[in-house]
């Protein structure tokens, strides 16, 4: 059959099962946008207002239905405001294909209109990339920017396609048969020798700790992380791309780690006397001071990525496979663990600091707090919402109020911890989980920076809520400041608009709350309307994410919340101020 590139590029992502992406059109990228209305009623697009929201709608949507999301952009600045959103996915391991369009072969490297290096940009964030130079190159290039963005360790992977080769006309075979990669093979299995190393230390240990981080989700692990824990009596800290792995009420479950984390997993951890680390890469986030991080403990890392292995942290068993196939090695040959002590200290740890829960347990004193409404959405929605969350102090009261009990029901920008991520990504999700209750968990200054997609979100009638938690600042660098910067709010105080109006003007039912008695009546509102709508909370200003390990500290040395009736902070003690990073 005779096509051009431009509906091979479509064949080709119907055959890969792709029924949405998200884009934007432009010169480079019109051959195959012209092809697109041959394909409608087989694959909807999604036309956002700015090329970062297609890329964040592309990983929330591959977050949140395991599937590779697909985003596709025009040349030059088209293909550059996707960056951002590679960067995010690449850093969290999130599966997407991108394609974008590029000068014609003949105009490349001669500074051609709208002509980015795109495959040299994006070299560094990406998995792999690729720039198609002849259309019989095409067909097979997608196939394997697919196989290589859901394996292994996923990925964005970025396909560049010049318009002369969109335009060409050849004659199309789809590529069949299995892909083969000579230098991409993913590991699988463990040695025998490695499984026998790790259950040696798992056996012989009495403070042993799991750390599950999101390899277990993307691996699928989630049963076998509950079997291994339950049989050997093993605490589990979960990074905040962990939560949702395994339910938070399970008895085994002491909480998020680092330097937000839960003060009773950080204990645990430094005074464990063996890590087990499944799918996370010991970010400085969760370790604190490398040099003072779980001194006294053994270390094993089940990892599929080996160049994490003794990365960050010498681990005494490093084992390069995938999760769930190593886990199942494992367990027919664990030894039911007995750690009750060990178990009871942890216990202690955990109802010390329910004590200090100002979220959970704190008078409001008739305002209005922002753990407070995260606590609140949490029970009205029975924690059982699809939760994405943008960046900053809002994001950490997500990670410690709202309670996941399901895989991929809480989307967070982790490793690159991108403001403006979490409503377009948010989008995205809902058309990955179309019957999942969505909300967008975002700050006043991150929305402001794709809040232009509500446009789409109207276009698109899509369901979701959005629950601004608007505190009228930078709210986490303001938490900086004021810790270690000695107030001085530098460039921290935020306008907004007014978001009633702008939901009128977006013409998307809004609200705005001021009391805590008016959460639950708007988050049912909120629920009740089929599209998108728009919650502004307006929170109090002077609060601050407990604990905190600052920057380059010893994870044992959080800074607490006061146990004072004020919730804010006591700014008579002297924070001390690591060398921050
Ligand atoms: C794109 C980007 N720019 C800057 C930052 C640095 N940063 C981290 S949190 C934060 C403040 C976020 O403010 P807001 O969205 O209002 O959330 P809040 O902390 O107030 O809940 C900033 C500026 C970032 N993470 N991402
Ligand atoms: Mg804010």
């Amino acid at each position: 059959m005779q096509l051009t590139g431009a509906q091979i590029i479509w064949e080709c992502l119907i055959k890969e099962g792709v029924d949405v992406v998200f884009g934007y059109p432009g010169g480079a990228i019109l051959p195959a946008y012209d092809a697109l209305h041959q394909y409608e009623d087989r694959i909807h697009h999604v036309l956002v207002r700015h090329e970062q929201g297609a890329s964040h709608m592309a990983d929330g949507y591959a977050r949140a239905s395991g599937r590779v999301g697909v985003a596709i952009a025009t040349s030059g600045p088209g293909a550059t405001n996707l960056v951002t959103g590679l960067a995010t996915a690449m850093m969290d391991s999130s599966p997407m294909v991108v394609i974008t369009g590029q000068v014609p072969t003949t105009a490349i490297g001669s500074d051609a209109f709208q002509e980015t290096d795109v495959t040299g940009v994006t070299l560094p964030v990406t998995k792999h990339n690729y720039l198609v130079m002849h259309v019989d190159e095409l067909a097979y290039t997608i196939r394997e920017a697919f196989h290589i963005a859901r394996t292994g360790r996923p990925g964005p992977v970025l396909i560049d396609v010049p318009k002369d080769v969109q335009k060409t006309l050849t004659e199309f075979v789809y590529p069949e048969g299995t892909i083969e990669l000579p230098g991409y093979q993913p590991p699988k299995a463990a040695t025998e020798r490695d499984i026998d190393d790790a259950l040696e230390l798992i056996h012989a240990a009495k403070r042993p700790v799991i750390l599950a981080g999101h390899g277990i989700t993307m691996s699928g692990a989630e049963k076998e992380l509950r079997q291994f824990a339950e049989m050997t009596q093993t605490p589990i800290a979960l990074t905040i791309l962990g939560k949702g792995t395994i339910p938070e009420d399970h008895p085994m479950v002491i909480g998020m780690m680092g330097m937000h984390g839960a003060a009773a997993a950080n204990h645990a951890i430094q005074e464990a006397d063996l890590l087990i680390a499944l799918g996370m890469r010991f970010d400085d986030r969760v370790t604190g001071n490398l040099k003072t991080y779980s001194p006294n403990s053994k270390k094993i890392h089940v990892e599929i990525d080996p160049s994490e292995l003794n990365k960050n942290v010498k681990v005494d068993v490093g084992i390069n496979g995938d999760l769930a196939t190593v886990l199942r090695q494992m367990l027919p040959k664990l030894q039911d663990g007995n750690h009750k002590e060990w178990l009871i200290r942890i216990r202690e740890w955990m109802e010390e600091a329910d004590g200090l829960d100002f979220g959970r347990h704190g008078d409001d004193q008739g305002k209005l707090w922002a753990p407070h409404v995260i606590a609140d959405i949490c029970e009205l929605t029975k924690g059982d919402a699809l939760t994405v969350t943008d960046v900053g102090q809002h994001q950490m009261w997500e990670a410690q109020y709202y309670t996941h009990d399901r895989p991929r029901t809480m989307l967070t920008s982790g490793g690159l911890g991108t403001m403006g991520f979490g409503f377009p990504a948010a989008m995205g999700a809902k058309f990955g989980m179309p019957d999942e209750n969505v909300w967008a968990i975002v700050g006043d200054g991150g929305f402001q920076m794709t809040l232009c997609e509500l446009a789409t979100a109207r276009q698109e009638n899509i369901n979701v809520n959005i629950a601004i938690i608007n505190n009228s600042f930078l709210g986490m660098v303001r938490q900086w400041q004021k810790m270690f910067h000695d107030e001085r709010y530098t460039a921290t105080p935020i306008t907004s608009p007014d978001y009633v109006k702008l939901g009128e003007a977006y013409d998307i039912p809004a609200r705005r709350i001021t009391k805590r008695s008016e959460v639950e009546d708007a988050v049912k509102w909120a629920e009740s309307i089929d599209g998108p709508t728009l919650l502004e909370f307006v929170v109090e200003t002077d609060d601050i994410v407990y604990p905190m390990v600052p920057a380059g500290a010893d994870l044992h040395n959080m800074i607490r919340r006061p146990a004072t009736a004020d919730p804010t902070m006591d700014n008579s003690r002297d924070w001390t101020n690591p060398d921050a990073v």
